[in-house]
């Protein structure tokens, strides 16, 4: 390949909470990067996901999404979605077709149009989820969505069956900057396999536990060990917050736990082409979320 023809370049995906952000990022990997759940709040940092078309490498960036934070760890989390945005070649805006502009996107609106660093942004606005509406109600939401943003254009796709998403691939390939790839042609991510077997784990007890559990559980890789046999042994902490929730994420007889279990090893034994033994813990620790290892080992900002 012709070198002085490559481009490459950094997009941020920045979205009110459950827009559909990782499912968008996933689709244009072409594998999962980033986990996906039906519940608010699921990314909790960036996460990185790469594709190569024609001469050009994109490095997306999954950010938490914006809502209103209530404790310490959500603000690194918005934090965090904020800061990826300052090396961003280009922004997607990601809307939800199926709903109007909510106070996380006039939020976001408002950030925008008060910092001379968003100002200036290539911005461009994906309008998620059309599977859910019929098209009438796409230009009216264009017509609200061009009061508060200034985007270079719109694109309108779900990400869930990939309509409209080659058409937003090929525009951001061919719209970053001219400059040499960053990372080899095969890479999808750049997130270790550790963080990635724990976000798995964790967007299975997301699905499977209902209401607020999700957001007290913090899930860790303690150990990765590859056996002679070539399978690998991997041990997990699952932390929740009180021991109530202990008894839940258990189940009776341990038949959550081993229902996550056996879905967990079934995705990983895939995704790492290897046999795989799981053995996950669950621990009460009632400050995970104000600890400053977890904050770092997830790469967020502890002072916020
Ligand atoms: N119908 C429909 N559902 C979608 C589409 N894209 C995503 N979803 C669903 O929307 C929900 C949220 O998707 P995510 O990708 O986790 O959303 P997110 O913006 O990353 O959410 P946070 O990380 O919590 O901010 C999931 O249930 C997805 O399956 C779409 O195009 N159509
Ligand atoms: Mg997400």
């Amino acid at each position: 390949m012709n070198n002085l023809l490559k481009k490459f370049g950094f997009v941020n995906v920045l979205g009110a909470t459950n827009v559909g952000k990782s499912t968008l990022i996933n689709r244009l990997v072409g594998q999962k990067v980033s986990i996906v759940s039906q519940k608010v709040q699921t990314t909790r940092n960036n996460i990185i996901g790469i594709y190569c078309l024609d001469y050009s490498q994109v490095v997306l960036i999954d950010t938490p999404g914006i809502f209103t934070p209530k404790r310490k760890f959500d603000r690194a989390m918005i934090n965090s979605a904020w800061k990826s945005i300052k090396d961003a070649d280009i922004t997607l805006l990601m809307l939800e077709a199926d709903k109007d502009l909510d106070d996380n996107t006039l939020t976001i609106a408002e950030t925008f149009n008060s910092n001379k660093i968003y100002d200036s942004k290539f911005l461009i606005c994906v309008i998620n989820k059309i599977d859910l509406v019929k098209s009438e109600i796409l230009l009216k939401l264009v017509e609200k969505v061009k009061k508060y943003f200034t985007c270079k254009e719109f694109f309108f796709i779900s990400a869930l069956n990939g309509d409209g998403v080659i058409e937003l691939k090929k525009f951001i390939a061919k719209n970053v900057p001219m400059g040499d790839w960053h990372y080899p042609e095969e890479h999808v991510t750049d997130i270790p396999y550790s963080l990635l077997v724990s976000e798995i784990i964790r967007e299975k007890l997301i699905i499977r536990m209902h209401q607020e559990l999700p957001y007290g559980i913090a899930v860790e890789t303690e150990s990765w060990n590859q056996l002679q046999d070539g399978s690998i042994r991997i041990d997990v902490l699952i932390y929740v917050q009180k021991k109530g929730q202990k008894k839940i994420v258990i189940g009776t007889k341990g038949e959550n736990l081993k229902f996550i279990g056996i879905d967990c090893r079934k995705e990983l034994k895939s995704m790492l082409d290897k046999e795989v033994h799981l053995f996950l813990y669950v621990k009460v620790r009632d400050n995970w979320d104000k600890s400053p290892d977890y904050f770092k080992n997830l790469g967020l900002d502890y002072n916020v």
